[in-house]
Order: C-alpha cells, then structure tokens, then sequence
C-alpha cells in the first residue's frame, strides 16, 4: 500500500536523502515564494550546505498568495521530492531543508514573528518580475501596482514584498535586531541594487525614517539563479510515487542541471551554499546578463514563436528545424551584445543551453514562458536590443523576437483560437489594441504604454521597420510557413 511521505524511513535506497538530522539544524532564512522554482533550486543548494557544514540554516518557506504549497509541504514536515531529469536519466532525491511552509493569508502572525526573529538572518525571494511592483521608468514603486497601493495605505498591516520588508526591517531596527540580508532570487538584472532602491522609493512613503537604514545599513547581495522547473503535472505526482515508493503531493521535476551565482555580501552569515556548487562573487552582473539574454531572452523567443507556430513544448521548437535555426541565431546575436566574462566562453555556453532546450524528458510549456511578457521582454529582449544599437550591431534577433511577442499579445492563433495573455498588463494590452490592424499600429499602441519599450529603440528608423516588417509577415498567416521563410533568410 502506497502511503504519503512523512519521514525518511523506508525510502527506496536509490533515493538521494538529507545526509543531516533535520532536527539539529533551526531555521535562518525566510524564504518568500514557496513555489518550484525555490524548492528546485535554493532550498536544494541548502540542503548540500547543511549537509557539508550544518548551521542553523534551516528554510521557512512563505507563499504570498496561495494556501496550497504550505499545506503540502506541511503534511509531510516539510519533505518533499525533487525529480532531476536527464538524457542521463532520471533520479529521485529527497530535500529536508525546509523547516515551516506558511500561507501568509492563513498564518499571518506565524510569517510576522518569522521575519522578527532574530534568528532569521537571510530573506530571500522568488515572487517572479511583476510581484514586485517596479515602476520601470523610474526604478522605483510602481503606485498603482495592487500590493504597493495597499500596503502606502495601510503600511503596518502590509500583505506585498516591500510593504512586509520594510515592515519587518523596522521592527527590528526598534528591538536592536540586526537586519537581515535580502535576496532577490528572480530573473531581474542587479536584482540586489533594484530591490533595494525599490524598498528605499515605499519607504520614502510609508517609513521616511528608515530610508538611511536601508541605504546603508542592509545588504542586498544580486544573484543570477538558474534551472529549468516547469509547472508540475499529476504525470510529476505518478513518478514520484513511482520513485520513493510513497505519495508525494509537493514533488517537483527540473532538469538536473543547476546553476547559482551569488555576489559575497552577507554580513549576518550564511549558509555553505558553495557546497552545493554555487559560485560567490563580487560582481554578479556579467553573469545576469548572460543568463537573462542567453537563456531567458531565447526562452521568450521559443516561447512565443512556438506558441505561434503550435508547438506546446519547448522540445518541440528544438526538433522544428526552422525554429532551430533561429534559436541558434537568437542565442548567436544576444551573445554578441556581452561583455568578454573570464573563464566562459559564451559559444559553449550557447551550446550547452540548446542541448537543454531539448530535453526530451522535460514537458516545459511555451506557453507557460509565454506569461508576463510585459515584465519580462525588457530584460530579456530591449536591453541586449538597445546595446546592439548602440554597438552598431544587427538588431535582426532581437527585432524578431518582439516580432513574435506583438503577434502573441494579439491573443488569437492563425485558427482563430482564442488565448489569455496571462500578462499582470493584459486589460491595458488589450485595450491599447483594439482596433489595431497593422502591425504598424500594433507597434505604436504597445510603444505607448509606459515603461515596456525603451524610448531610444523607438526612435530608431531601423529598429522600427525591422519589427514592422516582421510583424506584418507574422500577420499574413501560415506561421510555420513565414517561420520557414526567416530560417532561410
Ligand atoms: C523561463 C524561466 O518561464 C520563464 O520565463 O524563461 O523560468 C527559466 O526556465 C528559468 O529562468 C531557468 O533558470
């Protein structure tokens, strides 16, 4: 008889367990974000760390919004399965780091006393891009994002990322706590220095009196996280029991490979996270920006491409030549806009990044990477774009890539079949579209909405007719067919 996981006595010896007592290790950091992506990724680094060097670094897992990662989690004391897959084969291994998983709607004073505690020394985070409520103009607060509107109005009852750090910074700047170090683990570039400016801007409203705090008294070391989670399935529930011989209903699946970049700045300590590979540095940024323009970029470009062309997972639009083709001249032209990085050589990485888009063990969704668009484009896309220009390079890749993405945020394939954009902008997109029916005033419309496309790509002639050029292609119809086309240019 299958029953649930509960503890690490009768695991199968081929699954991969805590090489610690859990119990001897109290928690250190608060984790908000408690979503795959997290239990993939950090809380596996964590478990390697505690495994080599211990310390009280155990994880409190808080999701802001849903109920349901902590009730999973908290069946089975915070035991879950990680499933690592690969053209090498697929493993099964056990994660103990996680202490507590809270829902904030639910345990509120429990997540409150958490970020107090004095033993709390890290919060880190993967809430994804639009959680945060950046105004991308100004790098600051974004007024009228849900969260920060609610939380300026009523800061000591806050419910969004800023409104409970600088919350919880406050209290423990009154009771003589040092602060904790905070980590920002989504895919935004200097993801420590914008997280910080965006606490100091709500800060300047809600706590004026901790603006020098946060200045200079926090750290906010930037990381660059990276391993490929798609969403689960109950097809990732089967194999787990498969695997550990006992019902799991908070395992995951992710590709085996993993990768951490972290930049060396946490005064109150940290855990060994070097253990399980991670790098620490001084200086993250060369490392974002291959990561947010090699992978994400190109993820976005297969996302919205294959979308398009009626692909559902990325494997497929690796095993479409044409698509191939293109993904390699995506990844060949984001490239060419980074800085030399000691000791990476950017073809291999190129390489080594395809190979992973094709797992054929991985069902990762184009349109799952096709959500949040408007949060994710100007990183991952306009960024590398605006250098290019600036460098006098080809602006093709680039151009095409938004191309795809106008296309998409038109929310109805070739068949006529109708989608949701899944974008925290989606009534503004599509509103600013009604009516548009060349790609010309498609391009003008999104042009207009603040803080998606960055003004001096605008204004350039060439950059303008390139997307122009292709959207128009891209409306004609018979994606696959147009797609072939641009392959063969
Ligand atoms: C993806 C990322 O959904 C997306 O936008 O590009 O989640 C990607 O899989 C991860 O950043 C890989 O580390």
């Amino acid at each position: 008889m299958i029953t649930p996981l509960a503890g690490l006595d009768g695991l199968p010896k081929t699954v991969r367990c805590p090489a610690y007592r859990r119990e001897d290790h109290g928690p250190g950091i608060v984790h908000i974000g408690l979503g795959a992506f997290h239990k993939a990724h950090q809380a596996v680094y964590t478990d390697d760390a505690l495994a080599a060097e211990g310390g009280n670094w155990r994880i409190i897992g808080v999701s802001l919004r849903s109920t349901a990662p902590a009730t999973e989690l908290g069946r089975q004391d915070g035991l879950y399965t990680v499933i690592e897959r690969s053209v090498e084969g697929t493993s099964a291994r056990v994660i103990g780091a996680i202490a507590a998983a809270y829902s904030l709607g639910r345990d509120r004073q429990a997540v409150l006393d958490a970020l107090c505690d004095p033993s709390t020394r890290i919060v880190s985070l993967t809430v994804t891009e639009k959680a945060y409520g950046i105004d991308r103009k100004t790098g600051g607060i974004d007024r009228n994002h849900p969260a920060i509107a609610a939380d300026i109005s009523d800061p000591d009852n806050p419910q969004g990322v800023a409104g409970l750090l600088v919350w919880a910074l406050s209290r423990r700047r009154d009771a003589g706590t040092p602060p904790f170090t905070v980590l920002c683990c989504d895919n935004l570039p200097e993801s420590g220095s914008m997280l910080r400016a965006l606490l100091v801007d709500y800060a300047r409203l809600a706590a004026p009196h901790l603006v020098d705090h946060i200045t200079n008294a926090v750290a906010f070391p930037s990381t660059m996280v990276d391993r490929i989670t798609p969403a689960r399935t109950p097809a990732t529930l089967a194999l787990a029991c498969d695997l550990i011989q006992h019902s799991d209903a908070a395992a995951i699946e992710c590709e085996a490979f993993r990768q951490w970049v972290i930049e060396d700045d946490f005064p109150t300590g940290r855990p060994a996270w070097e253990a399980g590979g991670a790098l620490l540095v001084r200086d993250v940024r060369p490392f974002e920006d291959m990561k947010l323009r090699m992978l994400n970029g190109t993820h976005s470009m297969i996302a919205y491409a294959g979308f398009l062309a009626g692909h559902k997972y990325v494997r497929d639009v690796m095993a479409d030549t044409s698509l191939a083709v293109l993904v390699e001249r995506h990844l060949k032209a984001a490239a060419t806009t980074l800085d030399p990085l000691s000791g990476v050589d950017f073809s291999a990485y190129a390489a080594e990044l395809r190979a992973r888009f094709s797992n054929p063990h991985l069902e990762h969704e184009t349109y799952q990477i096709a959500m949040d668009g408007s949060e994710k484009m100007p990183q991952r896309i306009f960024a590398p774009a605006l250098d290019a220009l600036e460098k006098g390079q080809p602006l093709d890749a680039f151009a095409f890539a938004t191309a795809c993405w106008l296309r998409y945020l038109m929310g109805r394939t070739d068949g006529g079949h109708a989608y949701a954009l899944r974008d925290p902008r989606e009534t503004e997109i599509t509103a600013a579209l009604t009516g548009a029916a060349t790609a010309e005033d498609i391009l003008s419309s999104i042009s207009r909405l603040p803080g998606i496309l960055p003004q001096r790509l605008e204004e350039s002639a060439t950059w303008r007719r390139l997307v122009i050029n292709m959207t128009t292609e891209l409306l004609s119809g018979d994606i696959p067919a147009v797609l072939d086309r641009f392959a063969s240019d």
